[in-house]
């Protein structure tokens, strides 16, 4: 950049995935994950001349397997050819359950098998969900390209969102890693934190740098015994391997909030991902911690993502932020651009 406004990408592939409608377990609501959410920060990004909107490349299909599996791909370009208004929904998740060994009939491109690669249900796919996953793929690359390159903070409009999905699996409204493909373009020369600030906790990205010691992950999140996504994030989770050490949850119940939030940033993040002494930092940012979310339980005030922004920008890291969840549509875009601010006062 020639200017000193913090370049922020987007790409319009989004505004075509509007997700089917989810099952709560009793009912069908309209999906929280919606288009609406990206718009709200766009506008707010846009009003603000501190902020450089650019129209990210979408990422290739390759840029994708350096961190997924091919089948996972495949099961995205299966839906992809779908006619409108087809989707797949899977009903059946048959993992660990299928078949005798070796016997495995799991064929990604057949839609109705698609629950093999899926864990929960709400996160659909239809012609649309490929291209918009490779775009937002897309704004977390040039996010951390532009940061490789001297850019000290960059953001990423990544919709939909990224930190849920594994190497081979997809779920929690995420398709394509966006965190984990930016730490893993950045890791080559660099020792890369992940702090993941989402409520829920980033089982995907956690799972990718599992047994890697050069990538420290760190999440702050509700505690998965009583919150999404249930099967990972407890504070036991340290990683495995040479990678023993360098996974970090801690978590908190319903009700956090600012001060107590940001107690344990103070006495429990930070220290950690300074004893790391990382080149960089990849913020997996999620509102979903803000009090109105109407899904997160924690009660964060538009103001705390300022101070949270100045107390991670205080580490004085080049930072790559990636949008993840956040469903307070009204508010995420002031939200966003209070942590920004919050993050460039402190840098
Ligand atoms: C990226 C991200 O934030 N994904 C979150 C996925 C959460 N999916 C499960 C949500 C369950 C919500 N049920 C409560 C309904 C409140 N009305
Ligand atoms: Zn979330």
């Amino acid at each position: 950049m020639t200017d000193d406004r913090l370049p922020a990408y987007f790409h319009p592939a989004e505004r075509d995935f509007r997700p089917a409608p989810e099952w709560t377990g009793t009912e069908l609501v309209p999906h929280p994950e919606r288009v609406e959410r990206a718009a709200s920060i766009h506008h707010a990004l846009e009003a603000c001349d501190r902020v450089a909107l650019i129209e990210a490349e979408p990422a290739s299909e390759a840029d994708v397997l350096r961190i997924h599996d091919a089948d996972l791909l495949t099961v995205y370009r299966t839906a992809s050819a779908l006619a409108a208004g087809q989707g797949v929904h899977p009903t059946c998740f048959p993992r660990g359950a299928a078949a005798a060994p070796g016997h495995s009939r799991a064929d990604p491109s057949k839609p109705l098998h698609a629950g093999n690669w899926c864990f929960d249900t709400g996160t659909p796919l239809d012609r649309t969900t490929l291209s918009a996953a490779l775009g937002s793929a897309g704004c977390a690359l040039a996010a951390a390209a532009a940061v490789r390159e001297g850019e000290p903070l960059a953001y990423a409009l990544c919709r939909p969102p990224g930190h849920h999905a594994t190497r081979g699996s997809y779920g929690g409204y995420c398709y394509v890693n966006n965190a984990a493909l930016a730490a893993r373009m950045l890791r080559p020369r660099r020792r890369v934190a992940v702090l993941d600030i989402d409520v829920h906790h980033g089982n995907g990205t956690q799972s990718l740098f599992w047994r890697d010691p050069r990538v420290l992950f760190v999440s702050i999140h509700e505690h998965p015994d009583r919150c999404f996504p249930y099967f990972a994030g407890h504070p036991s989770e340290v990683g495995e391997g040479r990678g023993r050490g360098t996974t970090l949850n801690v978590t908190e119940e319903a009700g956090c909030d600012g001060a107590r939030y940001v107690q344990l940033l103070e006495s429990q993040v930070i220290p950690v991902l300074r004893a790391f002494r990382p080149d960089v930092l990849v913020l997996s940012a999620g509102f979903d911690t803000y009090a109105l979310d109407p899904i997160g339980r924690f009660a964060l005030q538009t103001h705390d993502y300022l101070d949270v922004g100045r107390r991670i920008g205080r580490l004085g890291l080049p930072t790559v932020v990636v949008q993840e969840g956040g469903y307070h549509v009204e508010h995420l875009g002031r939200n966003a651009l209070a942590l920004l601010d919050g993050l460039r006062v402190g840098a």
